[in-house]
């Protein structure tokens, strides 16, 4: 803990190492003790994030933890089960994706078949530096480089440098209204049925049979990139999820130079990627980031949080960071919003302040602008960001969202990334 603290902070600090400490599972972190017990990709990354700050070790330990799941071909699967728990724990457990027959799945472990942002290189790179140990870097670099490689090789479906999602479940933004239009022109057989989910149920109904359908065609047929290329309906290439990659990548050349390994190769595929976000999300009409729809050939219309992801991209622009900028402090997001930053543009008639990813204000989206207005240099940003996140949790606790008008708390107690992001952002 950092000795500049004032009590009221440092009361803040000490509770969210309470809730990190009670989540770990003694190998890893639970997402969320009661709603999501088990380890989840992104939700993983960010944990690390807040150990680092808390319990080192543990921070090496989650992530090296998450990779025990990865998949031979490289793809690092979005959900690693706890076998300890009851297989009631959590739908959709196991029995959904049927790793254990999958032969590039590893043994010993059941995960999800999906994959999340991948911040895991960002995150690696960021424990070097705050307590160098180059046998970690060492031992998480050709894990790391395996998991790039898989999304270079098999998710880069129009071969365009960027890499595309499967599933809604893939963005981390489950029911983002960006998903909306790929979803609705999915085909359901006439018998779709998903059961309903343990404690809670959000979001449910047809959606909720639409991402099961999706994961029934990728798991019957066994997940193949030749699948997700030529015919897997669901194919979109988000701003966030490809930021998050961009900034992974950067990480992971400086990785490799720690490593001793070759950073060029890396380097290479970064400038590719910040060309390609460029070339292929930016929407110069609109002045904002849109997801493109693969399937379609198309951008989708819904602005949302995911139009910021850019700013993770070192090497973007001035006159785009500045219309960034412009968005998140216009009445659509930061502007309207007493608790910043909405989800969804409050000026959309998707948006829904209650609604999940439809509108709420999250912890991880509010760290990852927070991040980005640092490393561009945008203090004043970083400072709203860094203000309205702290009043979130000081008001409410370490909720999973929040109200994005009154800031009150909603969905899961104790979650896992609220109270990790609030150490790293405390310091
Ligand atoms: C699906 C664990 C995860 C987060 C996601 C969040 C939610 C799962 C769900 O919970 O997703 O993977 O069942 O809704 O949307 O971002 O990683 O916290």
């Amino acid at each position: 803990m950092s000795s500049r603290l004032t009590g009221d902070e440092t009361a803040l600090w000490q509770a969210a190492a309470c809730v990190l400490d009670a989540n770990w599972t003694g190998a890893a972190t639970a997402a969320s003790p009661a709603l999501y017990p088990h380890q989840w990709s992104w939700d993983s990354a960010f944990a690390a994030l807040g150990l680092a700050r808390h319990r080192p070790d543990r921070a090496r330990r989650e992530l090296l933890s998450l990779f025990r799941g990865q998949w031979a071909d490289g793809m690092l699967p979005h959900i690693v089960f706890n076998s300890r728990l009851d297989r009631r724990a959590f739908f959709p457990g196991p029995e959904l994706w049927c790793s254990d027959r999958q032969p590039a799945a590893p043994r010993g472990v059941r995960t999800s078949g999906l994959t999340q942002p991948p911040l895991h290189a960002l995150v690696a790179l960021r424990l070097h530096q705050a307590a160098p140990d180059r046998a970690f870097a060492a031992r998480i670099y050709p894990m790391l480089a395996a998991q790039h490689r898989y999304l270079a090789q098999v998710r880069d479906l129009e071969s365009s440098g960027l890499i595309a999602i499967c599933h809604p479940w893939e963005s981390g933004l489950d029911n983002s209204p960006a998903w909306d239009r790929p979803l609705g022109a999915l085909e359901l057989p006439p018998d779709a049925f998903a059961p309903a989910r343990g404690p809670r149920a959000l979001p449910t109904g047809e959606d909720y049979d639409r991402y099961v359908r999706l994961v029934t065609l990728l798991r019957d047929t066994a997940y193949s990139p030749g699948h997700l290329r030529e015919t897997h309906p669901f194919a979109v290439e988000d701003p966030l999820v490809n930021a998050a990659y961009l900034a992974s990548t950067h990480a992971l050349a400086e990785l490799a130079e720690i490593a001793g390994a070759d950073p060029a190769p890396h380097r290479e595929r970064a400038a590719r990627v910040h060309e390609a976000l460029l070339d292929r999300l930016w929407d110069p009409d609109t002045g904002c980031f849109r997801a493109r729809d693969l399937r379609a050939g198309r951008l989708l219309p819904t602005v949302t949080i995911g139009a910021f992801g850019p700013l993770l991209d070192p090497e973007l622009p001035a006159p785009i960071v500045r219309a960034l900028v412009d968005l998140l402090l216009s009445a659509r997001f930061a502007g309207a919003a007493g608790y910043p930053v909405p989800t969804c543009d409050i000026q959309s008639p998707a948006f829904d302040r209650g609604g999940y990813w439809r509108g709420p204000t999250w912890i991880s989206t509010n760290w990852l602008i927070w991040y980005g207005a640092l490393a561009h240099g945008l203090p004043v940003v970083a400072d709203l960001l860094y203000g309205s996140t702290l009043r979130l949790v000081r008001q409410s606790g370490f909720r999973e969202f929040f109200d994005p008008f009154d800031g009150s708390g909603r969905g899961g107690h104790d979650h896992s990334w609220s109270a990790a992001l609030v150490l790293d952002l405390l310091g």
